[in-house]
């Protein structure tokens, strides 16, 4: 399938891993790009070293592009968007802020940069200052998120911007990429299903609470301070939102969620770590490869996308 963000990120299938904490290293990433989808380093609150040992291990395993997120709030984000120039990584994403200040040296280091967009005004400011396309990710979506659903925000985004836009939130098979497309994407990011890929070094408890997961069973912590985060409830979230319900201060729930993710992803601490995942974990039922899940998704994408422009 050819679109927009296939010619420009020179992909052949219109799928982009989501650059998840934890999960998007090296393994995931080349596995998703060795696929021909767009692979993509999750930098999260990695320090620079990392986050070039882990590019360097991916080109290893596939020639085709890989993508590195930047994620704004890290404080080894000023250097890790050195780093990228160094590697000269073809496709930066950036998520949870404005990535306004890096965009110049990006740009002249010949990368293609596509911020998270959560607004149509920040998609309208990302376009002025340079932005190769944008992702509208929707409220659907695990992790930090913003308020617009992706049935409401990818439209909006698409009608206010000329540059491709790559919807986010929600997707988990072809029937959310088409419908997607329909609503004016030229690709979709996914990131829950890539968690439970094979090749995703994810804990296995992980990935068996995302394949046993209901279509309710993820919950919003932190709206009150400002940083919302969707996961899994457990008995972290429990804590937490009775926690931010009586008022506790934000700095004492910070201290709650320190390592929280690393515990749950990494140790496979379900149950007092942060499971982060987005709403469509509950149509997820398997583990397969990245190269299956590719090939599944395409495959009922194109076959409705062609029954909708031939009617
Ligand atoms: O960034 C994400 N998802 C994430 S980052 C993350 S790591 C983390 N862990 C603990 C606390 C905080 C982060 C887990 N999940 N998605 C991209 C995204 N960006 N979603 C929403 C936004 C966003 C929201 C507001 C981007 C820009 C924005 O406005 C910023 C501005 O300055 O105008």
């Amino acid at each position: 399938m050819r679109t927009k963000i296939t010619e420009l990120l020179h992909i052949d299938n219109p799928i982009i891993q989501g650059g998840m904490a934890w999960v998007a290293e090296h393994h995931l990433a080349a596995a998703v790009s060795a696929a021909s989808g767009l692979g993509i380093i999750g930098a999260a609150n990695a320090p620079a070293d990392w986050v070039r040992g882990e590019i360097r291990k991916a080109r290893e395993i596939t020639s085709n592009p890989i993508g590195v997120n930047v994620m704004l709030l890290s404080p080894y984000a000023d250097e890790v968007a050195q780093v990228l120039v160094e590697e000269k990584v073809p496709v930066i994403t950036t998520g949870a802020g404005n990535p306004g200040k890096y965009m110049e040296m990006w740009k002249s280091a010949g990368s293609k940069v596509i911020p998270v967009v959560a607004s149509v005004a920040l998609a309208r400011m990302m376009e002025r200052g340079g932005a190769d396309a944008v992702i509208a990710e929707g409220t659907e979506s695990g992790g930090h998120i913003g308020a617009a659903t992706t049935m409401t925000l990818v439209p909006q985004v698409r009608d206010a911007v000329k540059v491709p836009v790559i919807a986010a939130g929600g997707v988990g098979d072809g029937r959310g990429m088409a419908a997607c497309f329909m609503l004016g994407a030229d690709a979709v990011q996914i990131g829950t299903r890539f968690v439970v890929a094979k090749e995703s070094i994810c804990h296995e408890n992980y990935k068996e609470r995302i394949i046993k997961a209901k279509d309710i069973d993820s919950a919003v912590t932190g709206r009150s301070h400002g940083h919302p985060i969707r996961q899994l409830r457990n008995q972290m979230t429990k804590e937490y939102l009775k926690k931010e319900q009586e008022g506790v201060p934000f700095e004492e729930l910070e201290l709650m969620t320190v390592g929280a993710l690393r515990n749950a992803v990494v140790d496979g601490d379900v149950k007092h770590g942060t499971v982060m995942a987005g709403q469509i974990a509950g149509l997820i039922s398997k583990e397969q490869t990245c190269q299956e899940i590719i090939d599944e998704i395409m495959k009922e994408a194109a076959a409705l996308l062609q029954g909708a422009t031939n009617e």
